[in-house]
């Protein structure tokens, strides 16, 4: 496609499918299993581009949901973008600089016109963001369990299959004796926690019985809009503690790292607005000297291809929450199929993402649909 540097864009599509995911996910938050997901297609100079929205079904991890999306992304979004130029994504985020929060309903527009930019550029989406690898090693998120012995069963498994790392979902009364029965059976595995907001700062003699265990970090132990008091917890902590939902903005991680909140960053596109976002809040994290990696949001093969291009960026030194599509879904919405091979995912290599949607199961699999336009 030739055009000049800028991309006018003259529709969005939201289009909502059903998936149901080949496992239940427990989490401190709550329970996951049909999920649904928010494809968002931006087209423009006779391209497109696609991305999704991570937000939930429930208000569990953040506020924002698909109903929310839908409606910021309809109502004030599109009417703000349809019909204008762009000659950057940066650009574009500027225009929508008057949206307050919201970051994931911006976010999936954001990307799906990276996306749309790449591919009128013929490039892969890594490379345009300034990626320095396309091998990525990823570690497995595994949710609450009946049982301790379920859990190190788990475990075990995806440790036979490859995976570099294993997190494990804690909360209050669910973390020692998991975590314990774990590091039993696996005694040299790259084992982590994610409490997802679940604990206080009083419950700090808890979370130091974790310091026994040699995690390489302890994920968003407290508040989800806190970071004093994880700066605290830090200090009574040898353990890592890494941020998840504390982190809406590279202004967070600068303001986290200052004051030690935490030493590690879990980035996640949606949550931050955007790659622009991401890719300050990245080279925040690396002038601190601070490890990040790629966090998931229980993607379709749309938003883990685009988790996996963030995650050629040279601060991502720690293995990321993109394990293989195969394990999430029966049959993934995208060709080609991104699975991992002895714990390694490939970064796409085609333009833009890298990936193309089955068409006519995604048609299949639509709840609803909605084209923008001018
Ligand atoms: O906190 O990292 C999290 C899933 C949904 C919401 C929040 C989180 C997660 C995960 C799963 O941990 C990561 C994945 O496999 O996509
Ligand atoms: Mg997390």
């Amino acid at each position: 496609m030739v055009h000049d540097a800028s991309m006018r864009i003259d529709q969005i599509e939201l289009r909502e499918i059903d998936l149901r995911l080949r496992f239940r996910f427990e989490t401190s938050f709550g329970v996951e299993q049909d999920r649904r997901v928010l494809l968002v297609t931006v087209r423009g100079e006779g391209g497109e581009g696609v991305a999704e929205c991570v937000a939930g079904e429930f208000p569990g991890y953040s506020y924002e949901t698909n109903e929310t999306a839908w409606s910021v992304l309809s109502d004030h979004v599109a009417p703000r973008v349809l019909g204008e130029d762009f000659d950057t994504p940066a650009q574009l985020l500027h225009a929508l600089r008057f949206v307050r929060g919201h970051n994931m309903a911006v976010a999936a527009v954001e990307m799906a016109f990276w996306d749309l930019w790449a591919r009128s550029l013929d490039l892969p989406l890594w490379k345009l963001l300034g990626g320095v690898r396309t091998a990525v090693p990823v570690g497995v998120s595994l949710g609450i369990q009946a049982t301790a012995e379920a859990t190190a069963e788990l475990a075990r498994q995806h440790v036979a299959e490859g995976y570099k790392r294993v997190k494990l979902k804690i909360k209050p009364g669910w973390d020692v004796a998991p975590v314990r029965a774990v590091r039993e059976a696996l005694p040299d595995v790259d084992l982590t926690v994610d409490a997802n907001s679940a604990y206080r700062l009083v419950d700090a003699a808890t979370l130091r019985r974790l310091d026994d265990f040699d995690l390489a970090y302890v994920e968003q132990p407290l508040a989800y809009d806190d970071l004093v008091d994880h700066a605290e917890l830090q200090r009574q902590l040898r353990t890592a503690i890494c941020l998840d939902e504390s982190i809406h903005s590279a202004e967070d991680a600068r303001k986290g790292l200052q004051i030690g909140a935490g030493r590690i960053l879990n980035v996640k596109v949606g949550r931050v607005r955007g790659y622009t976002q991401a890719k300050r809040l990245h080279d925040v994290a690396v002038a601190f000297g601070a490890p990040v990696w790629c966090g998931g949001m229980l993607e379709s093969g749309v938003g883990r291809a685009h988790n996996l291009h963030l995650s050629s960026l040279e601060g991502f030194v720690l293995p990321g929450d993109t394990s293989s599509a195969s394990r999430y879904w029966d049959e993934d919405i995208v060709e080609p199929l991104l699975d991992a091979v002895d714990g390694v995912q490939q970064v796409p290599q085609g333009p833009g993402s890298g990936v193309t949607l089955k068409r006519d199961l995604v048609e299949r699999l639509t709840r609803q649909v909605a084209t923008l336009t001018k």
